[in-house]
């Protein structure tokens, strides 16, 4: 039994889908936790975070949380539930999935979850192995950073830049398509110090927006336009001689195919893709190739369009032009997860499944799984997720969540809108309440998160939740009953990673964060993954892949009629749809609005503060209109994932967004939206 304590101080992690993946100070007075803070010891989070985290006690001692299970009563989606035993639960839950694996297969089984809690055995640990050893129809995680991921990854080999404690020696920071302050505020706090020391900043993004403010320059350009500036700037720099030759000829493949495709992208002609003026292309350039050490953080806003994958590629290309990567500070990163990466096979167990070929869904076509896949989904079981507010094309996700013949289970610490669609909810534990490992997808420190507070109610962690299933289901015993410190040892196990090597869970104990590779410099000293080693200019598994093998600019998909572009991005006060249910921060973000150029506002004839109806072929939402010049003519912006009722029950801006997907990886399109809007 662990013993916790009732007054005191304790460490924890922050569990959110957030890059920063902070140590935690918590306060626990009379059994409750009265306040969060930012661990002053941890080498990252040095005592700060974010107004979301310090929040958490009201997350954590909700009135709202979710204590036992319930089964539905009223119609689907009208959020009627009565309670039931775990007993039942489970009877009902194991029935069903025996009966439609004897009827119509495992795979008319389908789980839905993504990163509402990050720890490993949370996110990607006894439900996958669950889902994996039933034969369930797998589903492909795209939702994210899928097409960014594999984009960067055809340049550079794998989701690794460099260590971000680095960018402190940076000299020029260019953070593209990233919402820095609101979305990795220790970066920030790195830049901050780097600029101490005579770092300049710019910002480029579609949006005016907390970090434009904070940079020292911003650069407004056109949706889904960046691949045209990045492939500018590599115009510049190897027209007027920026390149470093000697690092290109050491590490690089494809130059010369590069320049040649480069030569089209005059200053002037990417002046028209881009929106961004000629004069301030060639002044960047200069800019980027005479600063070093130089750091490009790049974001996912670039790849949630529908050449997403492309335009990271790209920007990826830049810094190996100029040698970046050779000097401390200087390089890029979009994501750094390959760092620590754990032994995904060992803790998945993907051997254990009765059909390796089992169909898979790709989770941003969730809509059009469960209304048009034939032999069709019978039981949805979500978890770690909400996709009733958070996946593309909301419409069509709704309308198969209210499929009479579709059993769905949801186990969440509330009812979300996506629970009140449920035939069976199920009460989570939060963070605080469970054991996990953690790695973060940006910095380098793996962190081991004990559990401060018992366990609320009947609530149970996803561990044990898919642990119990299994054995209820009869699964091998020497795989499913097994503790949380076995899971964790599996994960850590570094036959495949070498960099976790001497990372345990007695080392974890001891320190609580250790560092992935222990702080070595580690890129460029090993062979890159990339088929030839090298960083690759010229991509010979992008040709394969039947993609352009040299970086190249293709413009947005969708064509229509509609006028506008709306990208839909997350807000600074909740993280996806997590938090949006908490009262102190819904008073923060106010309402859902829609950010619009004042010449496009002057044409309509709209005023600051209207009701708009923004639709498309997908739906419709209604928002609040704010007028400006923190947008281009022809783009609007709105932000954040709104629950209904938050909202009420009119800024779902997932009914707008398409199920297509990115050019590379499965990604999801969430930015590439062409709408209409009239006043109300
Ligand atoms: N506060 C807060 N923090 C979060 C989250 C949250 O919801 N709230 N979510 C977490 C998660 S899951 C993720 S994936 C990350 C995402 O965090 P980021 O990587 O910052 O990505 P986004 O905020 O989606 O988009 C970043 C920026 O891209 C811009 N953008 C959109 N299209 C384009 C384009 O074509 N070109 C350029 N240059 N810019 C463009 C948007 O205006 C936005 O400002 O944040 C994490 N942290
Ligand atoms: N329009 C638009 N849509 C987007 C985005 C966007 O920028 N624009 N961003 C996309 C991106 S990048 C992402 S990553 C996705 C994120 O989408 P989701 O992963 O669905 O993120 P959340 O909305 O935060 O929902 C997470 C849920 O998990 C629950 N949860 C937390 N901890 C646990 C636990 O331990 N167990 C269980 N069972 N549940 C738990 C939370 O209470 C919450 O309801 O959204 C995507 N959707
Ligand atoms: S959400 Fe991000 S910044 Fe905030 S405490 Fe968690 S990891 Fe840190
Ligand atoms: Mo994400």
């Amino acid at each position: 039994m662990t013993s916790f304590v009732s007054d005191g101080i304790v460490r924890s992690v922050c569990p959110f889908d957030c890059p920063d993946t902070c140590g935690l100070h918590v306060t626990i007075s009379g059994g409750k936790v009265t306040n969060v803070t930012g661990d002053p010891q941890h080498p990252v989070t040095k005592g700060a975070i974010c107004n979301k985290v310090r929040q958490l006690p009201d997350r954590v001692h909700h009135p709202e949380r979710l204590m036992h299970p319930m089964r539905r009563v009223g119609p689907k989606g009208s959020g009627q539930f009565q309670r039931i035993s775990w007993e039942e639960a489970y009877d009902e839950i194991t029935s069903r999935m025996k009966h439609l694996t004897e009827q119509y297969g495992a795979d008319s089984i389908m789980p839905y979850s993504f990163y509402g809690n990050m720890g490993v055995l949370s996110a990607e640990g006894m439900d996958r192995r669950f889902f994996h050893r039933l034969g369930a129809t797998h589903l492909q995680r795209t939702i994210c950073n899928a097409a960014g991921a594999a984009g960067y990854s055809y340049t550079m080999g794998a989701s690794a830049g460099i260590d971000p404690e680095e960018t402190i020696h940076t000299k020029l920071f260019i953070i593209w398509g990233c919402n820095l302050v609101s979305t990795n505020m220790h970066q920030t706090v790195l830049a901050t110090e780097a600029r101490k020391r005579g770092a300049r900043i710019i910002h480029i993004d579609v949006h005016r927006n907390r970090t434009s403010t904070w940079a020292d320059e911003f650069i407004l350009v056109k949706p889904g336009s960046d691949g045209a500036l990045a492939l500018g700037l590599m115009h510049v720099l190897i027209r007027d001689g920026m390149v470093n030759h000697d690092f290109v000829n050491q590490f690089t493949v494809g130059y010369e195919e590069l320049a040649e495709e480069a030569k089209r992208y005059e200053p002037h002609i990417v002046e028209e893709l881009t929106g961004v003026p000629a004069a301030k292309i060639e002044e960047l350039a200069r800019l980027y190739g005479s600063v070093s050490p130089s750091f490009i953080r790049i974001g996912n806003g670039l790849q949630h369009h529908d050449n997403g994958g492309m335009m990271t590629r790209t920007i990826a290309c830049l810094p190996a032009l100029t040698g970046q990567w050779d000097i401390p500070g200087g390089g890029a990163m979009k994501g750094n997860g390959w760092y620590s990466r754990f032994n995904g096979s060992k803790v998945e167990r993907p051997d254990l499944s009765p059909n390796p070929e089992v169909r898979q869904v790709n989770m941003n076509r969730l809509g059009e799984a469960l209304t048009e896949l034939d032999p069709p989904i019978r039981m949805l079981f979500v978890y770690n997720s909400n996709p009733a507010i958070v996946a593309p094309d909301l419409n069509k996700v709704r309308d198969g969540l209210l499929r009479e013949d579709l059993f769905t289970v949801v186990h969440d610490l509330f009812l979300t809108d996506t629970a009140s669609y449920a035939d069976l909810v199920l009460p989570a534990t939060s963070h605080m309440e469970n054991l996990d490992l953690y790695s973060s997808y940006w910095h380098l420190y793996v962190q081991l998160g004990k559990p401060v507070l018992p366990v609320p109610g009947e609530c149970k962690s996803n561990f044990t939740l898919f642990k119990e299933l299994g054995l209820r289901m009869g699964f091998e015993p020497e795989a499913f009953d097994i503790d949380e410190e076995q899971m964790i040892a599996d994960a850590l196990d570094s036959e495949m990673n070498p960099l976790l090597e001497g990372i345990n869970v007695e080392t974890l104990k001891e320190h609580d964060w250790l560092k992935a590779g222990g702080g070595r410099r580690i890129l460029l000293n090993e062979r890159l993954h990339t088929p030839s080693g090298k960083i690759e200019f010229y991509s010979s598994s992008m040709k394969a892949a039947g993609l352009p093998p040299v970086p190249v600019y293709t413009p947005l998909m969708e064509e229509t009629d509609y006028p506008f572009w709306l990208t839909t991005g997350p807000n600074h006060s909740y993280i996806n749809s997590t938090f949006a249910n908490q009262s102190k921060l819904q008073k923060l973000e106010k309402r859902p609005t829609l950010i619009m150029h004042r010449d496009d506002a002057a044409a309509l004839e709209l005023a600051e503060g209207d009701q708009v109806l923004v639709r498309n072929d997908r739906g419709e939402v209604k928002l609040t209109l704010k007028i400006g010049e923190d947008v281009l003519p022809g783009v609007l912006v709105t932000q954040g994932l709104w629950w209904d009722d938050a909202s009420g029950g009119q800024g779902a801006v997932n009914k707008l967004t398409p199920q297509r997907l990115s050019d590379m990886g499965g990604g999801a399109v969430f930015f590439s939206n062409r709408v209409e809007v009239v006043r109300l």
